[in-house]
């Protein structure tokens, strides 16, 4: 018997992205079940739906705590996100997490072929690729980091730090989502190992091996989202959201409950637009959509009990008995249904403290009616804001630190004329159709097999 314990769920961006990848590339997707076994050495699962094959193993509890509550969730995760202050620095869970990784490895040699290219992807599994060396694999073996890369002074209070590195250069190829992560990891590489960089090509050399680390942008599934889009869902979704936001205009966010994601603060900046407006209560009503994750870890419960207090609080104060400014949604919806509240609302509002990319600013966009668009407001410590933040068009960007700011920009979304929401969309969109999550692959795919 497994019981689940909950890994990459239905909500998060890479489990997405790579679904789509994989439809269109065949190939076998293999990781962790996301369930709890009972015994030590959970059995493989292999299995075939919707054109993909997965393999999957479970992990007993006390991997499930070390390797990805502890280490994965409670070390990388924070530390990468430049949150210092809650990053837990425990030896056990990375010994669980070299651990769990070297069983992965054990598990999949068997499943490589001679021509397979092999693709890790993100935090959870950078030491997979040295285990599959160290047991022979000589496939070409890429890696990609879907979050961000943490400058080097923040990435030395890690112990052992040199050893991760360490591992990820018997990678072939190392793709980030942006210059900045990439430039990072470059700067640490020369800095700390010593290592010749050449910053052009990003070719890095140490101790006789190579590799290369190159920016690969994700994009959404841009075929696949229109399609939802134009489902009865989607447009239920949006007569929903429509009529009952009545002659309000909509203002939107849909966030995993991730502290990383910016939610306080971003509902601070909401506060700070209704006392600086209170005349504006009345013209607008904030939904977010945020579906509870990693709910075992500690910080994750205080984000959600702070999340609730801040929206209790404004609610309490500025609620009338016809009105209730904010509405906050603990659950998870279909892309169609997503899709049908992104366009139906005339701002969205995606302020993380630090992304690796983020894809809902680039789906709320995706969503617009090209004749008639809302207004993204975008993060600038968001991966996206590379794509999207066009010779100052494009993304309205903000300072998620400042609620002046969110409250600033607010008030020109509010305001602004249809011809400048045009040139603003306008600005954003053939990037986010053509830089697609199929043209990331490929790109990907193809430096990965030269
Ligand atoms: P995430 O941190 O999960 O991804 P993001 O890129 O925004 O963040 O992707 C979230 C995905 O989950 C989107 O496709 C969104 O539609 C979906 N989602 C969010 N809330 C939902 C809800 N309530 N119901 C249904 N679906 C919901 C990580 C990194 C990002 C990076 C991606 C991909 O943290 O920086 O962009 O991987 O690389």
């Amino acid at each position: 018997m497994a019981k689940a314990r909950g890994a990459a769920g239905a909500q998060g961006g890479l489990a997405g992205a790579l679904n789509s990848a994989l439809k269109e590339h065949g190939g076998i997707w293999f990781g962790w079940s996301g369930q709890e076994s009972e015994d030590e050495a959970g059995s493989m699962n292999l299995q075939r739906s919707d054109g993909v094959t997965t393999a999957t193993i479970d992990l007993p509890g006390r991997d499930i705590d070390e390797y990805y509550n502890g280490y994965a969730n409670s070390t990388l995760w924070p530390l990468f996100h430049y949150r210092l202050d809650l990053t837990e620095y425990e030896r056990e869970t990375g010994k669980g997490y070299e651990r769990v990784n070297e069983r992965f490895a054990e598990a999949v040699v068997p499943l490589i072929e001679a021509d397979d290219l092999v693709w890790v992807h993100d935090y959870h599994l950078i030491p997979l690729g040295g285990a599959l060396r160290a047991r022979g694999v000589s496939n070409r073996i890429g890696f990609f980091l879907h979050i961000p890369w943490p400058p080097t002074r923040l990435f030395v209070s890690l112990p052992f730090h040199e050893r991760l590195v360490r591992t990820m250069l018997e990678y072939d190829l190392i793709g980030f989502q942006t210059s900045e992560w990439r430039d990072s990891f470059l700067h640490y590489c020369s800095k700390e190992l010593n290592a010749e960089v050449d910053e052009d090509s990003g070719t890095v050399r140490f101790e006789g091996r190579s590799v290369i680390a190159r920016t690969y942008p994700i994009g959404i599934d841009w075929d696949h989202f229109q399609t939802q889009g134009r489902t009865g869902e989607s447009r239920n979704a949006h007569q929903r959201l429509l009529s009952s936001s009545r002659e309000r205009t909509a203002m939107i966010g849909v966030d995993r409950l991730d502290y990383s994601k910016g939610l306080p603060e971003r509902i601070d900046g909401i506060g700070r637009f209704f006392d600086q407006h209170p005349d504006r209560v009345r013209d607008l009503v904030f939904i977010q959509i945020a579906p509870p994750s990693r709910e075992d870890v500690k910080s994750y419960q205080d984000i959600r009990l702070l999340l609730e207090q801040k929206t209790g609080q404004i609610n309490g104060a500025r609620s009338e008995v016809d009105l209730v400014p904010i509405r906050y949604v603990n659950r998870g919806y279909s892309h169609a249904e997503l899709f049908g509240f992104y366009r139906g609302s005339k701002i969205g509002l995606v302020t993380p403290l630090r992304d690796g990319m983020n894809l809902v600013a680039k789906e709320y966009v995706a969503a617009q009616d090209p004749d008639d668009p809302g207004v993204l407001i975008l993060s600038r410590f968001a991966g996206a804001a590379e794509q999207l933040n066009v010779n100052g068009q494009g993304a309205v960007m903000v300072n998620p630190y400042s609620p002046d700011d969110i409250s600033d920009a607010i008030s020109l979304a509010l305001d602004m004329p249809l011809a400048e929401r045009k040139a603003r969309y306008e600005a954003m969109i053939a990037t986010i159709r053509d830089d697609n999550v199929q043209s990331w692959t490929e790109r990907f795919c193809t430096d990965l097999k030269a």
